[in-house]
């Protein structure tokens, strides 16, 4: 089938359609950059940022040997987080495999450490139940069959030839299919690197100077396992047969990174991507972090806006935890152990994220998520309830004064010195349905 034939007629399956569900409810994930880029501490973009071409940079799977790394403890780091979902990168842009691959020699099996990293998270992350997604780079710096010449970056890295998209593509779908078959149910595929071949974000036409027969690709996806959520961090507008919308570094609508010039989706689930520190992958300059009271807030403003966050960490390349991380992943755990009300099943506020804080909505509650109020009365507008039944505090009950006078929810400034993150929950009844 052409794309445009299959793409159309794209209908989610009802099993497809329940993990969207799942997913848009699960609110929060952890993000694992972690490989042979890892080792020189630079960052994952580290072969095209120093011009490593692809021979050279072939010799780190002669020092991939994480000793320290044990997966028990890293998927219980997630699950101690509130996390509900694990996104692991399975090969990233420099090519190297972290599982027990037959379509590349660049893999994991040939390092020292030899143990299939993608088998062992699949069954650990069944073992304390949690989901696995599976980040896979569309864009390849080490494989001459990848059409490196239409795309922009990679094109020091020595390889000759012109590339061979039939030829790739194939090793992709062969990749693909051992992730989805080897492994048990997987959560979904996050798909990286299409911006490769596109125009710089913000310019009017972004088609790709390459067709990457995506049909083919979420079809065999689906096909194989039909609840498979599938992202593409390709900036756009969601393309036909994917089930869900990612922001890089972003929030809906903000658009902070230069990359997020797409419009939130109305119908699919929407998750962002944000790091804890600056980079994604293990990078010895990368010493700022950002503190638990700032992730908090980020996650419950994209909360308020009706999204998922991904939330990343780079851990060294022997296999250790950034005591840094692993502090700001129990911070966010010990908040959602008594806030988790306020973010899980939740949808985007009535209102957006104000200066003051957010909302997030489930059911007939409002949770007002206070960051600062700067000792001034909140004044939610165009309240949509006739009647607030009861006010109080999320994390232990105190009953909280909130007045509603025409159309406008008051919560008074002095009626507590709220600390950051504080969530005062409102019942309400009496639907307004429209002004
Ligand atoms: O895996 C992480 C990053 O390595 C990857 N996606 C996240 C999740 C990523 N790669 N690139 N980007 C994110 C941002 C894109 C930067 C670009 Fe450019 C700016 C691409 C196009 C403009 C720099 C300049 C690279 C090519 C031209």
């Amino acid at each position: 089938a052409t794309q445009s034939t299959f793409s159309q007629d794209y209908t989610p399956s009802a099993v497809n359609m329940e993990a969207r569900k799942w997913f848009a409810d699960a609110r929060f994930g952890l993000f694992i950059h972690w490989g042979a880029f890892s080792i020189p501490g630079s960052g994952e973009w580290v072969m095209n940022d120093r011009k490593i071409t692809a021979q050279n940079y072939a010799q780190l799977q002669r020092f991939f040997n994480p000793t320290a790394f044990d997966v028990t403890e890293w998927v219980a780091l997630a699950k101690r987080a509130g996390m509900k979902y694990i996104t692991l990168v399975t090969r990233h842009h420099d090519g190297f495999s972290l599982w027990d691959t037959k379509y590349s020699d660049f893999n994991v099996m040939n390092s020292p450490y030899d143990k299939d990293i993608v088998k062992m998270f699949a069954d650990e992350c069944q073992k304390q139940n949690i989901k696995l997604f599976l980040y896979y780079s569309l864009l390849d710096w080490s494989r001459d069959d990848y059409p490196h010449e239409t795309g922009r970056t990679g094109q020091h890295s020595g390889r000759t030839g012109k590339g061979d998209y039939a030829s790739y593509l194939q090793f992709m779908k062969g990749q693909l299919t051992e992730l989805l078959t080897n492994y048990g149910q997987i959560g979904g595929i996050w798909f990286d690197g299409h911006w490769d071949q596109t125009a710089p974000e913000g310019e009017s036409d972004r088609s790709s100077r390459l067709d990457w027969k995506y049909d083919e690709i979420y079809s065999l996806i689906h096909d194989l396992q039909p609840q498979c959520l599938i992202g593409n961090n390709h900036h756009l507008t969601p393309l036909p047969g994917e089930d869900f919308q990612m922001f890089e570094r972003d929030l809906p609508g903000e658009n902070e990174s230069g990359l997020s010039f797409q419009n939130a989706s109305d119908h699919l689930p929407i998750e962002a991507c944000q790091t804890i520190s600056e980079s994604w992958g293990f990078n010895l300059n990368d010493t700022t972090y950002k503190t638990a009271q700032q992730l908090i807030q980020y996650l419950t403003k994209s909360a308020a806006l009706g999204s998922n966050l991904l939330l990343n960490i780079g851990p060294r390349p022997n296999g250790e935890i950034q005591p840094e991380f692993k502090e700001r992943l129990a911070a966010l755990g010990s908040w959602l152990q008594i806030n988790g009300e306020s973010i899980y099943g939740t949808s985007a506020g009535y209102l957006p994220p104000q200066p003051w804080g957010c909302l997030t909505q489930k059911d007939n509650k409002i949770y007002v998520h206070l960051f600062n109020n700067n000792g001034k009365d909140i004044l939610l507008d165009m309240f949509p309830y006739k009647k607030i039944t009861k006010a109080y505090s999320l994390k232990d009950g105190t009953a909280v004064t909130v007045t509603l006078r025409d159309g406008t929810a008051i919560i008074p400034a002095n009626s507590n010195q709220y600390e950051p993150s504080h969530v005062i929950v409102l019942e309400t009844s009496d639907l307004i349905l429209y002004r």
